[in-house]
């Protein structure tokens, strides 16, 4: 959330907390006092230790400002909540230490639903969301959606794999369009999800863009429209070994990264959203542990996923240029509107004009009017090194955009929102995708630079 808007620190936040803290803590007390060393490690006792290793959010107060929650941010933990005086954080256990040597005092907030209710037997993979849930769409459910929409709209829709996951998952790139099948002179858009794998609700979005702007050409004038003089570009999961892990037990594991294990290390998975090959690792907006929530890999555009998806993005530069104008990776959660750069405080610098800026802000801040989030410069919140909105912007001169989806808290269920919330909180965005499709012939338009910057205007 916006750190300087006190309005949007709600009244009731701190009894809603304090109400919930109270429930947990009242657990582990009593959990703690049967604790005995177990004597052989069974399969029950294994499970339930690999449960307590999971990540927990904890609510810490006292960082106010972009450079406390940079600092705070360099722990490694993930940070997924900003207000005024406070952020929740995702941490480990050792992470959690880490931040309290800070000397900051931890809030632990309640574990996702799911987490302690109904393990997976040990030992069995789950491969379905839990009760609550069964509206989210696995991968595969995913996919089998996907082709029934290619098989019914073949003259609009074309589905195409740009590459595979660490663990072997195709990487699918859709392509919406008329005469989708012939690569024509129109500006184009991309929008992905899922970088982060627990935030599964992205992926509902992109699917609600394909379900829409499918079913709706013909009979809605600005959809048609769109269809008529744009390609749309959709990679509705960049993470999909990420997204697999975090279900696989049948409780929420809290999983962000993807699914490659660092080099030389026990640990496993890189941060995707700091691995891109702009300004790597360069400011103390990513971590090199590997162990961290953040970790940036070994290097720039480590992670397959990452390469697909650059590689993909380079594919699309014709006649040495790059044909994709603007774009949104949508995230959870916060409900905000982000522009590059996140790697510097600075509004404008090498590779940002006032212009280029202007127009960033203006747009995102109209897109902002149009679903009720926040939009700011993506360092407001904290600094992030190798985000894809900077790479995309950066690199590629793409009017790139980061939507971190509802809730605006942890409080309406966090990265966790149960399944009922998907159609009201993907159509949330339909306005906000159209205004981004309809100035994607021209940005510049938004601060009335078209004769400047686009000579067809
Ligand atoms: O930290 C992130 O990658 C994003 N938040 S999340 O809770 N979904 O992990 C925010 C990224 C903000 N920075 C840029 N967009 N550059
Ligand atoms: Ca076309
Ligand atoms: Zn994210």
């Amino acid at each position: 959330m916006r750190p300087h808007t006190p309005t949007r620190i709600r009244g009731g936040r701190t009894t809603v907390l304090a109400a919930l803290l109270s429930l947990a803590l009242a657990a582990p007390i009593a959990a703690q006092a049967q604790d005995a060393p177990p004597a052989e490690p069974t399969a029950a006792t294994r499970d339930a230790a690999q449960r307590a290793e999971l990540p927990h959010q904890y609510e810490v107060r006292g960082p106010a400002t972009p450079a406390a929650r940079t600092s705070l941010a360099a722990t490694g933990v993930s940070i997924d909540e900003a207000h005024a005086h406070a952020v929740v954080i995702t941490a480990d256990r050792a992470q959690a230490t880490a931040v309290r040597g800070l000397g900051y005092s931890l809030r632990k907030l309640p574990d996702p639903p799911g987490v302690a209710a109904s393990p997976a037997a040990p030992g069995t993979r789950v491969k379905d969301f839990p009760a609550g849930y069964a509206k989210y769409h696995t991968y595969d459910e995913a996919r089998q959606q996907i082709d029934a929409l290619v098989a019914k709209y073949p003259d609009l829709l074309s589905k195409q794999t740009i590459g595979t996951s660490h663990e072997g998952r195709d990487i699918l790139a859709l392509k919406l369009s008329k005469n989708v099948t012939k690569d024509e002179a129109e500006p184009e858009v991309l929008f992905t999800a899922h970088q982060h794998a627990r935030e599964h609700l992205t992926v509902e979005m992109a699917l609600y863009l394909l379900d829409e702007f499918t079913g709706k050409y013909g009979s809605d004038d600005r959809i048609t429209k769109m269809l008529d003089s744009r390609e749309i570009w959709i990679v509705p999961d960049l993470n999909p070994d990420g997204g697999a892990y975090d279900i696989a037990s049948g409780a929420f594991r809290s999983w962000r990264k993807n699914r490659q294990p660092a080099p030389d290390s026990q640990e496993v998975g890189t941060d995707l959203n700091r691995n891109w090959d702009f300004k790597w690792g360069c400011c103390d907006g990513s971590s090199d542990d590997p162990a961290d929530e953040t970790y940036r890999g070994p290097s720039a555009a480590s992670a397959p996923e990452v390469q697909v998806v650059s590689k993909f993005v380079h594919s699309r530069i014709i006649g040495g240029k790059q044909q994709i104008k603007a774009a949104i990776d949508f995230h959870t959660y916060s409900e905000l509107v982000l522009w590059p750069f996140g790697f510097t405080y600075d509004e404008t610098g090498p590779g940002m004009t006032q212009d280029d800026h202007d127009t960033f802000a203006t747009i995102g801040k109209k897109m902002a009017a149009s679903n009720g989030y926040t939009p700011e410069q993506s360092s407001e919140l904290y600094v992030t090194d190798g985000a894809i909105d900077d790479w995309l912007w950066g690199d590629q001169k793409v009017f790139a955009y980061t939507f971190e989806m509802y809730p605006s808290s942890a409080g309406s269920g966090g990265f966790y929102p149960k399944d009922t919330v998907i159609p009201k909180e993907t159509s949330r965005n339909r306005e906000a995708v159209l205004q981004l499709l309809e100035t994607a012939d021209c940005p510049y338009r938004a601060i009335g630079k078209e004769a400047q910057y686009c000579k067809e205007g």
